[in-house]
This record gives structure tokens, C-alpha cells and sequence, in this order.
């Protein structure tokens, strides 16, 4: 009777096809446990694909959003070789973005879809850009902590299980390092200035600090989706451990600089063997991530802009590949 019940029609193919996926999400928890990379052609759950969408394509937001800030400052540089160097960093930081959106593309989404969850405000990229740039030392204090801050969570992601995305942190790791280096080097020349730089630079630093700690996310013990992601070798440190290790490389950093960090409960703690710092102001980041930052419409008005001025150039693109298509099978027949 039992036997006869697998005969029935639509049965046998939904039991085969049962025991075909408990095979595949056997092989896929082998590959993550055995520290093996996943890639685009191999099966995966769909859990484990949106969550990298969620992050991928978030993460790939956060370069193009973050190009406005800085590029704000393009044409008011202070000489000609700043200039360069912070057009070459606003340029590295668009390339960043088309890695990721190619390497989200693997997973099936489209980039017109994601463009467009971005552009009406369905999806988030990161707090850190809504923040305005008012002075010429904001450029220095984005590239040392934003970027800095960057790296510390970039570096192991180069780790990720997923291995598009693995592989586009290696590239973009490497170009961080640069951008902070640069970042730093604004830093130090204000710090070593006239008295007037040196509070440009002091004053940067007090407004870039504590949003610069909020980006690396709310406390584990908030982290909706930081248990699953380590799991799966999405995440490999927690938002918590990356908060941490950035605040002990950049106090000595601070001090270099001869810059203070805007937090009187900022203290070695020996026992620990890590620095103490005070509170984070959880509501302002809350704020800032749901809409309502010093600059959430800005960034996404100038953005959308941006898309639709751009409209003719991906035409044309468009139209020249199609036209090499064209000659490309004449030539062939
Ligand atoms: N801003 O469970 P959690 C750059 C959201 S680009 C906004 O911990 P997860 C640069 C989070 O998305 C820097 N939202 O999430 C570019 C989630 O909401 P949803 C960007 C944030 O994913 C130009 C919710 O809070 N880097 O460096 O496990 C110039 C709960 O959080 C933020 C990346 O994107 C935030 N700061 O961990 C210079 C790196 N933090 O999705 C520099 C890749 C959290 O449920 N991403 N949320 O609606 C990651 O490593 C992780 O996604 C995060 C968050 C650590 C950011």
C-alpha cells in the first residue's frame, strides 16, 4: 500500500525531487565547511542568495552614493596634484561599484532592478555618506576613517564564501589602501599646518568619528542577520570585533597626528587588551540608515540625476555595441 502511494502521478517526481535538493544542500553545507568557495553555477539555498543581493548590491549602492560627498569637493581642491589624486579616488570608487553590481548580477538580479530599489529609496547603502562635507579636511577624514574603516571590513571579505564577491574585495581592498594612505597624508599635512588647519582638521574629526563607528553596524546583540552570514562564511568578524580592531589601529593614529578623538571615556583597558570608548548614539544611526540623515535627500536626488543625464550615454553604448555586433556576424558570414 505504502509502495503503491509513490506510484501516484506528481508524487514521484516531487519525492525525487525532494531527495535531489537534500543532496544539493548537502554538498553546498560540504563546500562552505570545507572552506570552498561558491560559485555562480553552483546550487545554493535562496536564503543564502538574498542575503547576498541584500549585501552585494548594498555594498555596490554604498560606492556610487559615496562618490557625492567627496565629489563634492573636485573643483575646489586646494592645488592641481589634489586634484588628481581625488579625481583618480572618486573614479576608483565608481569602478568599485561596477564590480559589485557585476558580481550581484551573478546571482540572477538584474542592475536595472537594483538601480531602481536604489533610486526609490527601497534600498539602503551605507549611513557614513549622508553626512555633509564642509571643509577641505573632510576629504582627509573620509579617506583615513571611511576608508579606513572600509578596509577593516573589506579585508575579510576577501574570505567570503561567495567567490564573485571574494574576488571583486581583493581588487577593491587594494585601491582602499591607496585611498586611505591619501586620506591620511591630507591629515597629516593639516595637523602639521597653521594653527586655523590644524582645527579644520580637529573639527573634521570630531563630526566624522562616531558615524564612522556606527557604519560598522549595530552591536552583535542588534544584528539581525550576523548569526546566519558567519555561518554561511558571508561574514567572517562581526560588526562588534571590526568595530573594535579599528578604533586600536586608529588611536595611535590619532596621536601621530597630534589630533584628539572626540571621547573623554576613550581608555587602554590592560586587562582586555583593547582600547574602552563610550556609547554610540544608536538613534542618530537609525536615523540616518531609515531616511532622515543631514543629507538622505541630497544624495538620492543628485544620484537619480545623475542616472537620467546618463541615459543617452548608455544608449549609445548600447547602440555601438550592437552596430560591432552587426559587423561581426557580416564579417563571419
Ligand atoms: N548603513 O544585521 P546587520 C565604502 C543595516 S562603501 C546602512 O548587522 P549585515 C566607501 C543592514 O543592512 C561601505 N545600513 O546587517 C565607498 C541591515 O538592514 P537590512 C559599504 C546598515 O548585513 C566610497 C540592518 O542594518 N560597505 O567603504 O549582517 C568612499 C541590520 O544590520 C549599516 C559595505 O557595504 C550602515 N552602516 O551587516 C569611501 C560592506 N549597518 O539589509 C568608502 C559590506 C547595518 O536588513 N557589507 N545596516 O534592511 C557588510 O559588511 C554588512 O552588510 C554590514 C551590515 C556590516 C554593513
Amino acid at each position: 500500500m505504502y509502495t503503491q502511494s509513490m506510484d501516484i502521478p506528481g508524487q514521484q517526481p516531487r519525492a525525487v525531487a525532494a531527495a535531489e535538493q537534500g543532496a544539493q544542500e548537502q554538498e553546498f553545507e560540504a563546500r562552505i565547511a570545507a572552506d570552498r568557495k561558491v560559485e555562480p553555477r553552483d546550487w545554493m539555498p535562496e536564503a543564502y542568495r538574498r542575503t547576498l543581493v541584500r549585501q552585494i548590491s548594498q555594498h555596490a549602492h554604498s560606492e556610487v552614493v559615496g562618490m557625492l560627498p567627496e565629489g563634492n569637493w573636485l573643483t575646489r581642491a586646494p592645488t592641481l596634484k589634489r586634484k588628481a589624486i581625488l579625481m583618480a579616488k572618486v573614479q576608483d570608487e565608481g569602478g568599485h561599484g561596477l564590480y559589485l553590481y557585476a558580481a550581484a548580477e551573478t546571482l540572477g538580479v538584474s542592475r536595472d532592478t537594483l538601480l531602481d530599489q536604489l533610486h526609490s529609496g527601497k534600498a539602503k547603502y551605507s549611513s557614513i555618506f549622508n553626512y555633509p562635507t564642509v571643509s577641505w579636511a573632510d576629504i582627509g577624514a573620509i579617506g583615513w576613517l571611511v576608508d579606513g574603516a572600509a578596509i577593516m571590513n573589506q579585508i575579510p571579505l576577501c574570505r567570503c564564501s561567495y567567490g564573485p564577491y571574494a574576488r571583486a574585495m581583493i581588487r577593491v581592498c587594494k585601491e582602499e589602501s591607496f585611498h586611505q594612505r591619501q586620506g591620511y597624508e591630507i591629515m597629516l599635512a593639516l595637523a602639521n599646518g597653521t594653527p586655523a588647519q590644524k582645527r579644520m582638521a580637529q573639527d573634521a574629526l570630531d563630526r566624522w568619528w562616531w558615524p564612522v563607528l556606527a557604519m560598522f553596524g549595530p552591536h552583535d546583540s542588534d544584528s539581525q542577520h550576523s548569526g546566519q552570514s558567519m555561518r554561511w562564511g558571508i561574514k567572517r568578524v562581526s560588526n562588534d570585533d571590526l568595530r573594535q580592531k579599528f578604533v586600536d589601529a586608529t588611536v595611535p593614529q590619532a596621536e601621530l597626528l597630534g589630533l584628539t578623538l572626540p571621547d573623554p571615556l576613550l581608555k587602554w583597558n590592560a586587562q582586555r587588551g583593547h582600547y574602552d570608548f563610550g556609547p554610540i548614539d544608536w538613534d542618530d544611526f537609525w536615523k540616518v540608515v531609515n531616511g532622515d540623515g543631514p543629507c538622505n535627500r541630497e544624495r538620492l536626488a543628485t544620484r537619480v540625476r545623475a542616472h537620467a543625464e546618463g541615459a543617452w550615454v548608455r544608449e549609445a553604448a548600447m547602440a555601438h555595441a550592437e552596430k560591432q555586433r552587426r559587423k561581426a556576424h557580416q564579417e563571419a558570414a
